[in-house]
């Protein structure tokens, strides 16, 4: 029987769900997720697959998370998630645009205006229904976004409710081609274990840090050693500012004390293992305009530098 096989980018402004859309679609927590912008800060393809193993046929379609596009790019970190969500743009098979319902801000055309010479289906969602009350107001919102690009279709959405995503994948099963399958069955990431448990660590710094501290941090994981029962994790964060470090740290290290707790926990659901996680805090200097550092930490390649 056939098989179905495609690749799908994800893209939007910032804070609009599109790493909670992934993470639910996958059924993992593999990309952070923050009620801030700029959580994302690489593309990470999360992989779901459904096979009929009696008939050998099925579907494997692989997402693409973006870092949110933005305005009013300050520093090389900035600039570089811009291009890492544009480029993904390119050799899909679909691409999903994500807004919030009844919200449309400049951000949202600038996004649109990157998708301006793409020949690519795009479907638009319109994410976190589950806020609205009044459902109605759906209708004429509908038509006024849909009047601003020719979308394959719009759906109402709630990604983290899962509400309306079976719809979401029955539209892609429409466009992606009949295929094998890119990935065996059971992958679902192309990232690797130590790279997701990098971004877990990095979601509860930027859930309990404030004001500028989640843009002006990193994570780098130093040490990564599993055994049957443990996995040992030695992690360095990365600050702007030595008065930063101190601020990390806490009064008598409360803070980072609560950031390692909540970070072993996701940890440990995500490794289904015991976790023993060791943290340094380390200052460097606008290492956010250090393209050497931005290369250490994953968020830009070789090729860029
Ligand atoms: N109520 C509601 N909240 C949602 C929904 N989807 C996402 N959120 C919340 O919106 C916030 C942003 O979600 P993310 O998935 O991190 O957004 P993102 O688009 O990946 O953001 P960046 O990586 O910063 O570009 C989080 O607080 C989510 O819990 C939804 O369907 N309903
Ligand atoms: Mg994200």
């Amino acid at each position: 029987m056939s098989k179905k096989c495609g690749t799908v980018s994800i893209i939007g402004r910032p804070n609009v769900g599109k790493s909670t859309l992934l993470n639910h679609l996958v059924g993992y927590k593999l990309s952070a997720i923050a009620n801030k912008p700029q959580t994302t800060r690489t593309n990470i393809r999360g992989i779901v697959t459904e096979l009929d193993k009696k008939d050998d046929s099925g579907y494997q379609l692989i997402f693409t998370d973006t870092p949110g596009i933005h305005l009013n790019s300050k520093n090389l970190l900035n600039r570089t998630l811009n291009s890492e969500a544009v480029a993904a743009v390119e050799d899909v098979d679909a691409i999903i645009m994500i807004v919030e319902a009844l919200k449309w801000t400049d951000e949202d055309d600038f996004v649109l205006s990157r998708l301006k010479h793409t020949k690519k289906p795009v479907i638009l969602l319109l994410n976190k229904v589950d806020r609205i009350q009044e459902k109605d107001r759906l209708f004429p919102y509908l038509e006024k976004v849909g009047a601003k690009r020719e979308f394959t279709d719009i759906i109402p959405v709630s990604a983290s409710k899962g509400i309306n995503t079976d719809i979401v994948i029955e539209s892609l099963l429409k466009i992606v081609p009949e295929s094998d399958f890119i990935y065996p069955e059971d992958h679902i990431t192309d990232k690797s274990v130590r790279f997701i448990c990098g971004e877990l660590i990095r979601e509860q710094l930027v859930l309990n840090l404030h004001e500028e501290l989640p843009y002006t941090t990193a994570v780098e994981i130093e040490v990564f050693e599993e055994t049957d029962k443990l996995v040992t994790i030695e992690v360095v964060i990365w600050t702007d500012r030595k008065n930063q470090k101190g601020i990390i740290i806490g009064k008598k290290g409360e803070t980072l004390k609560r950031i390692g707790q909540s970070a072993r926990r996701s940890l440990e659901e995500f490794l289904m293992k015991k976790v023993m996680l060791k943290q340094w805090v380390k200052v460097e200097e606008n290492w956010q305009n250090n393209p050497r550092h931005l290369n250490e930490l994953g968020i830009i390649s070789n090729r860029e530098l």
